[in-house]
């Protein structure tokens, strides 16, 4: 790679994935690292993977990750020479830009100026305005007085959108869609300011209705040379969130492309940048952009622009920063293919997005290729706490084209097993099958605009799935079978074969399934086989993975109220009753907790569960059957395990 290497070691001041991600390139460079870690992280995979790890205090990231001090004293004690703060945490904080300048340490990220140049958005849309930037029509004048700031919306015309000039992420935003709204609009917008910021200056701006998130990525380096490596789609979001990212741009233009990238080099220029930065534009339904804000930053989602760009991003902060010029002029940077990035998150779509913690007792996911890349800062066995962010991963794929990559996306979101806490895959699955975002029409309303669809559980889709997840149950007791007869004393029996052989019927069997919260009765045609979707088949319930969606599956267990026959291994009626269906077929093994048959008394529904491992060698009744309470209701012979 390089003669020497530009570092011969840094510190990175952050944790979890980017932490990782910084060090795998620092590896290749040659350049030795050293981590920092809270007691929380104390067996995090960033510490395994640094040459050196330095305790800087307790979990909560306010008495650790973003403690300058510590940060700056494991700097000097190691030897380092740089710092690399990852994005969050100290990374667009410029007193802690001042500490590193302050002890000779070279913070890998822009001169301080410009940290906090655009710290406030009046400030940098003033910047940006003479710089020749476009901006959205607006207000971002000194007088505040309330008078002022209405006439400002009055001559515009509404709907109009106050910001907080120190907001971001959405906070002390109100839009104002009637000039009798402004007056209670801007108060709740200082209110919210003052409480999150400190400072209720605010500005106007024309509200534009269905804008795209369009963010272009920048690199300038000490020697005044600025290049731009296209732009990713970032529209969508939730609650200013991201959820998946894609570069390039569905629908975008050579001459767009090449408009909004030297306005990004103007921007950057305009305040003397130095590293990797962020544009972040928005673009209208009529295909005018304008400058949003500027985030000085190596962003989480600059995966995507890696993939189409063949570029190492932190490669090129690590060389900036030691004052080498650009890898790479304007002309030799090009794009190939099409990537997505899709944020792996233990979160709970169906409560709001509650975070989740836990332990990640399973952690399976797909094989990473030339096709897909997956950064994470965690392995099995790990813990998800509260302390921080609950990013598992960022899967990311790259193709040819944009169909082509989404459907790597589809593929691996359908590998990847995740077990111990609940996450985001299903949502993050329904988005990238969802009709409107295959088409390409995304914008920052995506979500809310799509959300039965994404949130789905609507009664067609069920029908759909039905019985694909009945094949799908049918195909896991085949393979639970398979896996029975294969530790028998007797694998060559007949009894093993759970696939076509029936004992004494000819019907088809009929299974009850649950999907979302709905269960119903599915008849299954055995003709079929396995099912051709994806299907994590080793669990009583499942995700269905299908080209409708994720649905959440399991076969129904009727009753609760056998739980002590059960235990008992009592196979008798529960009471006066009519037989519904038998489950499984005689002779076929089948695993302790399996449902055998079930009996419907007194319009309840019971289930004669398997007591063991072993086999149901008789059935007494069939459906439709009346059975006495008490009665014996089949022949079980347990397995016997061998030694
Ligand atoms: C806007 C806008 C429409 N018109 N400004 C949201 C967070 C902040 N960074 C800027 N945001 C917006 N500013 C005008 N004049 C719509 C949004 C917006 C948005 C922007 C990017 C990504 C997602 C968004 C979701 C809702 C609103």
């Amino acid at each position: 790679m390089s003669d020497k290497p530009v570092f011969k070691k840094i510190l990175i001041a952050n944790r979890g994935e980017i932490a990782c991600r910084i060090i795998k390139t620092a590896n290749i460079m040659g350049i030795a690292t050293v981590a920092v870690y809270s007691d929380a992280d104390r067996n995090a995979l960033h510490v395994k993977m640094a040459d050196e790890a330095i305790h800087i205090g307790s979990s909560p990231s306010n008495e650790s990750y973003l403690v300058i001090d510590k940060i700056i004293q494991a700097a000097l004690t190691t030897g380092a020479e740089a710092i690399h703060p990852g994005y969050g945490f100290l990374s667009e904080n410029a007193e802690f830009c001042n500490q590193c300048k302050a002890h000779n340490l070279v913070f890998i990220g822009p001169p301080v100026e410009a940290i906090l140049a655009m710290g406030s958005k009046s400030s940098a849309k003033n910047i940006m305005g003479n710089a020749n930037v476009p901006l959205v029509p607006g207000y971002h004048g000194d007088d505040q007085n309330p008078a002022v700031l209405k006439k400002a919306a009055d001559d515009m015309g509404y709907p109009v959108l106050l910001k907080a000039a120190a907001g971001g992420g959405g906070k002390g935003m109100r839009t104002v869609m009637h000039a009798d709204e402004f007056d209670q609009a801007l108060a709740a917008a200082k209110r919210e300011a003052l409480n999150g910021f400190n400072n209720d200056i605010m500005l106007v701006e024309k509200y534009l209705l269905g804008p795209r998130h369009v963010e272009i990525q920048v690199f300038c380096d000490q020697h005044n040379n600025g290049v731009y490596l296209f732009e990713r789609d970032c529209s969508v979001q939730r609650r200013h969130q991201k959820v998946i990212e894609e570069a390039p741009a569905p629908g975008m233009t050579e001459d767009l492309r090449q408009r909004m990238g030297e306005a990004a080099i103007r921007a950057a220029k305009a305040i003397h940048y130095e590293g990797a930065g962020t544009v972040e534009f928005l673009l209208d339904t009529q295909g005018e952009f304008f400058f949003m804000e500027m985030n000085t930053r190596l962003q989480v989602e600059h995966p995507v622009t890696e993939m189409i760009s063949g570029q190492d991003l932190v490669e090129w902060q690590l060389r900036v920063a030691s004052g080498e010029p650009l890898p790479c002029p304007q002309d030799q940077l090009h794009i190939h293919g099409h990537a997505f990035e899709a944020r792996i998150y233990a979160e709970d779509p169906d409560q709001d997005f509650l975070p989740a913690t836990g332990t990640l007792s399973q952690l399976q996911t797909p094989r990473e290729n030339t096709h897909l890349r997956i950064d994470s800062g965690v392995i099995q066995g790990d813990q998800v706490s509260v302390y921080y962010d609950p990013m598992i991963a960022k899967l990311i794929v790259w193709d040819t084209d944009r169909a082509a990559a989404l459907k790597r996306l589809t593929e691996a979101l359908s590998d990847y097993r995740i077990k111990g806490l609940t996450t985001n895959i299903s949502f993050l699955y329904n988005i990238a099958t969802s009709q409107a975002f295959r088409s390409g029409a995304i914008d920052t309303g995506f979500i809310e605009q799509h959300k039965d669809e994404i949130f789905h559980q609507r009664s067609d889709d069920i029908k759909y799935a039905a019985p694909i997840a009945a094949q799908a149950i049918l195909h896991a007791r085949q393979q639970r079978a398979k896996a029975l007869a294969a530790g028998s004393s007797e694998p060559n029996s007949p009894w093993h074969l759970a696939n076509s052989w029936q004992a004494n019927s000819s019907a088809k069997p009929i299974l009850h399934i649950k999907i979302g919260t709905q269960e119903l009765k599915v008849e299954v045609d055995s003709a079929e086989s396995n099912p051709a979707v994806k299907v994590a088949a080793d669990e009583e319930s499942f995700n269905l993975f299908t080209d409708r969606g994720v649905f959440h599956c399991s076969e129904a267990k009727p009753d609760l109220g056998l739980q002590d026959n059960y235990a008992d291994g009592n196979l008798t009626a529960p009471m006066n009753g009519t037989v519904v269906t038998l489950l499984v077929e005689s002779g076929t093994p089948v695993s302790k907790g399996e449902t055998l048959m079930v009996i419907e008394a007194m319009k309840m529904e019971h289930a004669i569960i398997a007591p063991a491992n072993g086999t149901v060698t008789e059935f007494f009744y069939q459906p439709g059957e009346l059975v006495d309470d008490g009665a014996e209701l089949l022949a079980f012979a347990e397995l016997e395990e061998t030694v």
